[in-house]
């Protein structure tokens, strides 16, 4: 049996789908959730000096959508085409599209350009990102690309109370129901379920 860390800070976001694709695929892992008192010490032993890192057998991997993407293809939740794959990856990037739009909020010090550019996105950017998202889970059959259970929902699920938080919309599940049936159906794979259960709370 493979020895499996992932590093991560004690957050859903950006290792939640490594998380929980690990616990889909039956793998044991050590689930190590830095403080940010840790997180300096750890940060240079890491291949970007970013977390999630997967470990496997003592070789650190970086990247999360890397690390969901060979999890996915291991466990049977990537495209039978190399086509196919593309469908997931080019969502996935749409996805992750909206993480940058809401980072330049989010990464903006000054306050007063801070609430400028989030009121831009609110108005014109996330209004756009979010239909879009919205009509490609529905023409997907209720998933995020191949109209089935693949990798790119995980990832989805993953970041989607991160994103209410970066957005700012903590009535996401209201405005587009979609989005919350697709995250409901993933926290409902019984393995999934099993690990969220015993895992640490965490708000996003
Ligand atoms: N492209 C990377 C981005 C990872 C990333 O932004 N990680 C943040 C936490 S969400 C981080 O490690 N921040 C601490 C730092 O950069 O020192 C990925 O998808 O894994």
């Amino acid at each position: 049996m493979l020895k499996v860390v992932l590093y991560y800070f004690a957050l859903k976001a950006m290792g939640e789908s490594t998380r929980m694709l690990l616990a889909y695929g039956g793998q044991e892992f050590e689930d190590r959730r830095l403080t940010e008192e840790q997180w300096p010490e750890f940060k240079p032993k890491t291949p970007f000096g970013q977390m999630p890192v997967l470990e496997i057998d003592g070789k650190k991997y970086a990247q999360s959508l890397a690390i969901s993407r060979y999890l996915g293809r291991k466990y049977g939740l990537a495209g039978d085409t190399m086509e196919e794959d593309l469908e997931i990856d080019q969502n996935v990037d749409f996805l992750y599209d909206i993480r940058a739009r809401a980072l330049t909020v989010e990464n903006e010090e000054d306050e007063e350009v801070k609430r400028k550019k989030h009121e831009e996105n609110t108005k014109i950017h996330y209004p756009f990102l979010l239909k879009t998202l919205n009509d490609t889970v529905v023409k997907n059959n209720g998933h995020l690309a191949l109209g089935k259970l693949t990798w790119g929902d995980f990832v989805f699920t993953g970041v989607y109370d991160y994103f209410k938080m970066m957005m700012r919309m903590p009535d996401l599940d209201t405005k587009y129901p979609v989005f919350k049936e697709l995250n409901d159906k993933v926290l409902a794979l019984p393995r999934v379920k099993e690990f969220v259960a015993k895992a640490p709370i965490s708000d996003y």
